[in-house]
């Protein structure tokens, strides 16, 4: 079934001269990493294509490759092919619903249709790990850069295999490339994971002054002016989210920033336990079970949020 459908996409990606790759706003490195590792694997098996990897650009992810930019879409001969993302607005680099031919690739439950092919496999750790997947079951090439990038993905993603879903085949799959193409995993450990001091500063910040509720809720509302005196902006400060795994006291955790161009609140949520996308998704948001987003315009709203995700909590501790 699986192989079929992998097979599928290969059989359009050969079909089509012009590919253009794209993922979701505020990108992570599993959105980066695999739209720069799937552009460099059609080139790679076939050098007459043109393939574009688009979106912003961010400065953090430089490691991971260079991201192009269009000014004339080819419409109606090309293929898009979304990564990463469930949503339609967002989509970061073009305005999908112009495009006749689309492939959906992602690993977040299903939001709505992009109206073409779509293959959602929830139980991947990463979309790095299904483009590996759709390399390894089709005539799609791999080499050593290509690896690293994927490799990236997945370990971000994953948070160094410590986030379901993360299961035997993917530490097999991550093995077999390590072995092939020797990757030194230190170096691309650092690669991810190096940062500025200001960075760790600022998550002192953050972990002294995060409020914790009694049935088990953490959350803080990071003002910009704040973020910017540790010199780092909204969407590292709060990518940093994840750091704050495993800490006893709290089941639930929230990282609220500023959005002033939007004038929006753009909160991160995380669990350990409590499912979180359900509540997410009453707030113009979603993603996976215990790894959510959402946004929303008014402090009320806000309010309203944190006191619907402190109730999860206290259910929660009740079982
Ligand atoms: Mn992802």
């Amino acid at each position: 079934m699986k192989k079929e459908a992998l097979k599928r996409i290969y059989n359009e990606i050969k079909k089509y001269n012009t590919i253009y790759i794209v993922r979701h706003i505020g990108p992570d490195p599993d959105a980066v990493a695999s739209e720069i590792a799937l552009k460099d694997s059609i080139l790679y098996t076939f050098n007459t294509k043109k393939v574009y990897a688009l979106g912003t650009g961010v400065s953090k992810f430089k490691y991971i490759g260079k991201l192009d930019k269009i000014n004339n879409f080819d419409y109606e001969n090309s293929l898009v092919i979304t990564l990463d993302v469930p949503n339609i607005s967002r989509i970061d680099g073009l305005e999908l619903q112009k495009f006749k031919h689309v492939i959906k690739i992602d690993h977040h439950p299903f939001v709505e249709s992009f109206k073409g092919i779509e293959y959602i496999d929830e139980k991947s750790s990463s979309t790095c790990e299904i483009i590996l997947d759709l390399i390894n079951n089709t005539k799609l090439k791999l080499n050593k850069e290509i690896s690293s990038n994927l490799l990236i993905g997945i370990i971000s993603d994953s948070n160094r295999f410590m986030f379901s879903p993360c299961d035997d085949k993917v530490l097999v799959k991550v093995a077999d490339l390590i072995k092939k193409y020797k990757i030194n995993m230190q170096e691309l450990y650092s690669r991810i994971y190096m940062r500025p001091m200001s960075e760790v500063r600022l998550m002192g910040y953050i972990a002294s002054n995060l409020k914790v509720t009694k049935n088990k809720l953490a959350y803080i509302i990071l003002e910009n002016d704040i973020v910017s005196s540790f010199n780092a902006d909204a969407s590292s400060a709060s990518n940093m989210i994840n750091d704050f795994n495993n800490i006893e006291e709290f089941v639930v955790w929230l990282f609220v920033t500023k959005d002033i161009k939007n004038d929006l609140f753009k909160i991160n949520i995380r669990s350990r336990g409590p499912i979180i996308n359900e509540i997410a998704s009453h707030y113009h948001g979603g993603g996976h079970k215990y790894s959510s987003g959402a946004r929303v315009k008014t402090e009320e709203e806000l309010n309203n949020l944190i006191n619907d995700l402190d109730n999860l909590c206290k259910n929660y501790n009740k079982d």
